[in-house]
């Protein structure tokens, strides 16, 4: 699937560990139904309910909603998985597998995310070809990410922004509170965790995160 960065605008991170035991291929249903314009199967962690095997399955299936929904599925730090599954993208942190391995291995065929939260991250992957676009943050604290690095707030989003022609989705902390906030500072979108994932109404936090 071609990258384009109007897929950033409502990107939904989630793991089955962001959800309560057994509603995790519920929830992400109903996000994708909800018009969510990207998926990452993002599973890992002490708080993961699925074994390796489960993981896979699930990922499978899951991958095969956001075909029929035209949406890009994109795996998180697992090149593995992603080949496995065909994913239509991978997303690393500056710290998994090295972003020049990543760009060699699946540049060609899949969507490549790199986060970058500093400057100095984002001036380093603007030298790099093939990726397509950075996540940065975290905008907020946030209770998802245990290792999350230090809130950059709205005004280091928009230095990060002004340092790049590649597209960058927020993430970290988000509410519905900051949506607009965050398209001012030319970021393409956000992605989000809780918003979604603890979100009794689904249908209207995305429907908020289109219409930002
Ligand atoms: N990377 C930086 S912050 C974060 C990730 C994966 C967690 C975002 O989750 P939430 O619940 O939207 O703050
Ligand atoms: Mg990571």
């Amino acid at each position: 699937m071609k990258f384009k960065p109007e897929m950033l605008k409502a990107y939904f991170v989630c793991g089955s560990q962001d959800v309560p035991e057994g509603q995790y291929k519920a929830v992400v249903n109903d996000a994708i139904k909800a018009g969510v314009t990207a998926f990452q199967f993002r599973d890992k962690g002490a708080d993961s309910t699925l074994t390796p095997i489960d993981r896979a399955a699930v990922a499978m299936k899951l991958r095969g909603k956001c075909a029929e929904a035209g949406i890009p599925f994109i795996v998180d730090d697992n090149v593995e998985l992603a080949k496995q599954v065909n994913a239509d993208g991978i997303h690393v942190g500056q710290s998994d597998e090295k972003i020049q391995d990543v760009v060699n291995e699946v540049g060609d065929q899949m969507i490549i995310g790199l986060s970058c939260s500093t400057a100095e991250e984002v001036k380093a992957a603007n030298a790099i070809d093939g990726i397509d676009y950075y996540g940065s943050g975290p905008i907020h604290p946030t209770g998802s990410k245990a290792d999350a690095d230090p809130v950059i707030g709205l005004v280091g989003l928009k230095q990060l922004v002004s340092l790049t022609k590649r597209p960058i989705v927020a993430i970290g902390g988000i509410t519905v509170a900051d949506l607009s906030d965050v398209r001012k500072t030319g970021a393409a979108g956000s992605a989000v965790i809780s918003m979604i994932a603890q979100s009794e109404d689904i249908t209207s936090v995305v429907k908020a995160m289109l219409e930002a």
